[in-house]
């Protein structure tokens, strides 16, 4: 009698299957890195020299948002290439909607020391960020003059008024060497969305550096604490459903293809340079020196 109203029980109510959650991380990578081919990348990058004799640097130009991490990858190449810790070019220590860097430079790696230092032939001009609202941040219009070389060095941003051609700050007669020749679009993969009128602003860059020719890709930071596995294990970065959900849903926002958008890790609480970190730089910063110096070769 038990086993027969057991029976009765057990059809009108099956016991529920238990659901194993479902896993953070793809079976295979969704793009395929050779993780072992860190000091491969590192000597191409710090062997470059552009082909042109008038062309010292090859000039890559940051922007974003507030906070992405602009700052914070530039020392993260410094670190790269000096394979060292090196003095950091200053980044934002609070969560501030407002932009930490308020100056136009250029941002130079040292190679060898003392009389024998010279410089490797990539710079990195590093920008206020892009805020919400008008009168704040960068205007995008100064970033269109940075990428015509047209901005000079130490230029103190004015949210309010950017520059015009009377302005100290604006350069009349900029040389090939002045222009920008890679733009790269920093955003965080830890910001929930970009707000509107920043997505506007981004656009109207690209825009421009597209009328201009000038290749453009873009750094997903801040990898490591955008949740998820790759906290853990920076090799399951293309792996990760999150952030390949975040890269796509950022290049349908902004319009950079997929191919050109590269999550990275900058350097923030370390000490010493670890080859996960360094090996997604690298990828990245070949990637920048190959466009860029295609740019050179057949516009500058
Ligand atoms: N965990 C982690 N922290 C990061 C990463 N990138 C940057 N940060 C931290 O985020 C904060 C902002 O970084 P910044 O490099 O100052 O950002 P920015 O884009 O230069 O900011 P503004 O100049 O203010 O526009 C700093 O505290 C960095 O240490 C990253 O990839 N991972
Ligand atoms: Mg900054």
């Amino acid at each position: 009698m038990f086993r027969w109203i057991m029976r009765i029980l057990w059809r009108n109510n099956p016991p529920k299957k238990e659901q194993t959650p479902e896993s953070p991380l793809l079976d295979e990578p969704w793009r395929e890195l050779r993780w072992g081919d860190r000091q491969r990348d590192l000597q191409y990058v710090q062997e470059y020299k552009p082909a042109r004799e008038d062309i010292r640097y090859l000039r890559v130009l940051l922007y974003g948002p507030v906070g992405a991490g602009k700052s914070s990858l530039i020392t993260s190449v410094s670190n790269v290439l000096r394979e060292q810790i090196t003095i950091p070019a200053l980044a934002n220590a609070i969560t501030s909607d407002k932009s930490f860097t308020k100056q136009y430079d250029t941002h130079k790696f040292a190679k060898g020391r003392g009389s024998s230092k010279t410089f490797y032939s990539v710079v990195f001009n590093d920008i206020m960020g892009l805020e919400d609202g008008s009168n704040n941040g960068v205007h995008p219009n100064d970033i269109k003059l940075a990428l015509e070389g047209r901005l000079k060095e130490g230029h103190k941003f004015n949210p309010v008024s950017p520059v015009t051609k009377n302005d100290p700050g604006y350069n009349k007669s900029p040389s090939a060497d002045d222009r920008v020749h890679v733009l790269v679009c920093v955003v965080s993969a830890n910001t929930p969305q970009i707000k509107s009128s920043v997505l506007e602003k981004m656009k109207s860059v690209r825009e421009t550096a597209s009328e201009l020719g000038i290749p453009q890709m873009a750094m997903m930071t801040h990898i490591d604490d955008a949740r998820g596995e790759i906290e853990k294990d920076l090799k399951t970065v293309y792996k990760s459903k999150h952030l390949r959900k975040k890269i796509k849903d950022f290049s349908a926002a902004v319009g950079i293809p997929i191919n050109c958008i590269f999550p990275v890790k900058n350097y923030s609480e370390e000490i010493d340079l670890n080859d996960d970190v360094d090996f997604l730089i690298l990828s990245a910063l070949k990637k920048m020196v190959i466009f860029g110096d295609d740019f050179i070769e057949k516009n500058c």
